[in-house]
């Protein structure tokens, strides 16, 4: 095996944001682009981790373009940076929460997850890769910023001289007098098996069995192959209960984003009346993200948290009860109720799922969510889609025998009776000049001094900050979080520059009110969070600033 080492030159934009690197597939197909990115990874995991020499790699990718390309190329310089076995997912596809139990179940020294997630693909669409550790969780930010000061002063990379390896086969390759090993394993069998060992199947079964009707949108992404395998063959369900189950490199030129807006489809058909399935759902590129909805009814993913979060005993994984909860900064409080009334601890996080990794390690949260449609539990180190699925599918099961009857939107109602309700909503600005969406940030912050004791309508702010946090496993402090305005009654505006897309800036507006009242808890959250939406353009000008004041989407 020939190992050769290319000279290279630095690019200075290779920042992994929320979640890994994220850019154009052009960007990446850039001559050295792909592989300057992955021997800085390498050379950050052999400077600060010590690669041990039996060190083994998982591959996988959501199944956009350029996966395969990349599959070759990181298995090329995986052999020829000291790794002696890769782990790949069949024709190249593993889902994010199946690379995170394959990283933990066969004990691997870390993987790589070729995904931009749920931003579009194809050609012309984004591409992203993001290094996972050996507890299965996205690397921390100790990494991830020594992965950038790296890629900013590289010179060569490493690679080997292999053969193209055949993904779409079972099976092991051996090079070097078997010093390197690619075994090529099926992707959705070990996921599956380890859903089947937290969730009663066979109530779910039964549930489906007795007419429960159910809608699961894969959105041509990678939980197609996932979802074949759990609803259909284990579980049962009627094929139609699928829709866009074949991975496509391009998502059938979708966005594959659940939300309201991009899982138009499957929003029409849950939303279709008397006709509409009992349950809907569905998940993005990379499988990690859900979006639930009932019959003409939608449930924002922090109140999915805190529903799961009550029910968790009704689940054999969590039959025990949970340890703690954990969800990020601007999801809402709904699931701080829930770990009030259970006695137990709720951490609020920054926004990014490896925030929750240390949490998770040292067994003090169980369940863990995020407002950006991610849900998820020890079981792995990554948010999961299909599992928060299952999940509601088992507490439905629960609550739906001959004797009981509940349906989606119920069990949110009577959560809140019980509970109250936090309403709350999401407006995003995508595609903002960045230079305009810092100036509105910056705007706000000017206004830290000026605005605790104004009222604003019926709304008088309390107090306003960039949010802290401080890890209190490992004591390291990450700053300048996000924005919050905080008001007297307890609602609060929280204004954030994503850190994932690939085009200008997002400006995501938090907006969360809480209803104690069940006479006006059903009231549409726009409608109950109106004059809200009204101040925070009001405080950060954004339309005289960027021109801006309608959301590109709504959640
Ligand atoms: C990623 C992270 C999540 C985060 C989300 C949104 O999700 O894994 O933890 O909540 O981005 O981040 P931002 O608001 O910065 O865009 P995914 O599904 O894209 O990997």
């Amino acid at each position: 095996m020939q190992i050769n080492t290319v000279q290279t030159s630095a690019f200075g934009d290779q920042k992994p944001g929320t979640s890994g690197l994220r850019k154009k597939v052009k960007v990446f197909q850039h001559p050295h682009y792909l592989e300057n990115f992955v021997q800085s990874i390498f050379d950050t995991l052999i400077e600060k981790e010590g690669m041990p020499t039996d060190a083994t790699l998982a591959v996988g990718g959501d199944g956009r373009y350029y996966n395969r390309h990349a599959i070759q190329t990181i298995i090329q310089m995986a052999a020829a940076n000291g790794f002696a076995r890769v782990i790949v997912g069949q024709a190249g596809i593993l889902s994010t929460p199946a690379v995170s139990h394959i990283i933990r179940k066969y004990k691997t020294f870390g993987g790589m997850i070729l995904s931009a997630s749920h931003n579009q693909g194809g050609v012309d669409g984004d591409f992203g890769i993001k290094y996972n550790i050996s507890n299965g969780g996205p690397a921390p930010e100790k990494i991830t910023d020594e992965v950038f000061a790296k890629s900013k002063v590289i010179t060569a990379y490493k690679i080997a001289d292999l053969a193209e390896i055949d993904v779409d086969t079972l099976g092991e390759t051996s090079f070097n007098g078997g010093k390197f090993t690619v075994q090529v394993i099926n992707a959705v069998q070990d996921y599956a098996d380890l859903m089947q060992s937290l969730f009663d199947f066979s109530a779910i079964k039964n549930l489906l069995a007795s007419g429960f009707q159910i809608k699961f949108d894969a959105m041509h992404a990678v939980t197609g192959p996932y979802a074949q395998e759990i609803f259909i063959n284990r579980l049962g369900a009627p094929a139609h209960s699928l829709m866009n189950c074949v991975p496509s490199e391009d998502f059938g030129g979708g966005h594959p984003d659940p939300n309201l807006t991009y899982a138009e489809d499957l929003v029409k058909i849950m939303f279709a009346g008397d006709k509409a399935p009992d349950f809907g759902a569905a998940s993005d590129g990379d499988g990690d993200r859900n979006m639930i909805l009932g019959k003409n009814f939608f449930v924002t993913p922090s109140d999915s948290l805190a529903v799961l979060a009550a029910n968790a005993t009704l689940v054999p994984a969590y039959a025990k009860g949970i340890a703690g909860v954990a969800r990020s900064m601007p999801t809402s409080g709904a699931v701080d109720r829930v770990a009030a009334k259970l006695n137990i601890p709720c951490y609020e996080t920054p926004t990014g799922w490896k925030f929750f990794g240390n949490l998770m390690d040292a067994g003090k949260v169980t369940l863990c969510g995020e407002e950006s449609f991610g849900t998820s539990s020890n079981h792995v180190r990554e948010k999961d889609g299909l599992w928060a699925v299952l999940f509601w599918l088992n507490v439905l099961a629960q609550k739906n025998t001959e004797k009981t009857k509940a349906s989606v939107e119920q069990i949110l109602k009577s959560h809140w009776l019980e509970y109250g309700r936090n309403v709350y909503s999401r407006h995003d600005f995508e595609a903002i000049p960045t230079e305009a969406a810092n100036i509105v940030m910056a705007h706000i912050k000017a206004q830290f001094e000026s605005l605790p004791n104004q009222t604003f309508g019926s709304y008088t702010v309390k107090t306003c900050d960039d949010f802290s946090y401080h890890d209190s496993i490992d004591g390291s402090i990450s700053n300048n979080q996000g924005v919050r305005i905080l008001f007297v009654d307890g609602s609060r505006i929280v204004f954030r520059l994503s850190g994932s897309g690939t085009e200008g800036a997002t400006l995501r507006i938090y907006l969360e009110a809480f209803e104690p009242d069940s006479a006006k808890q059903s009231v549409d959250a726009q409608v109950a969070l109106a004059e809200m939406i009204q101040i925070a353009l009001k405080i950060s000008q954004l339309k005289e600033k960027t021109g801006r004041d309608t959301p590109t989407v709504i959640t």
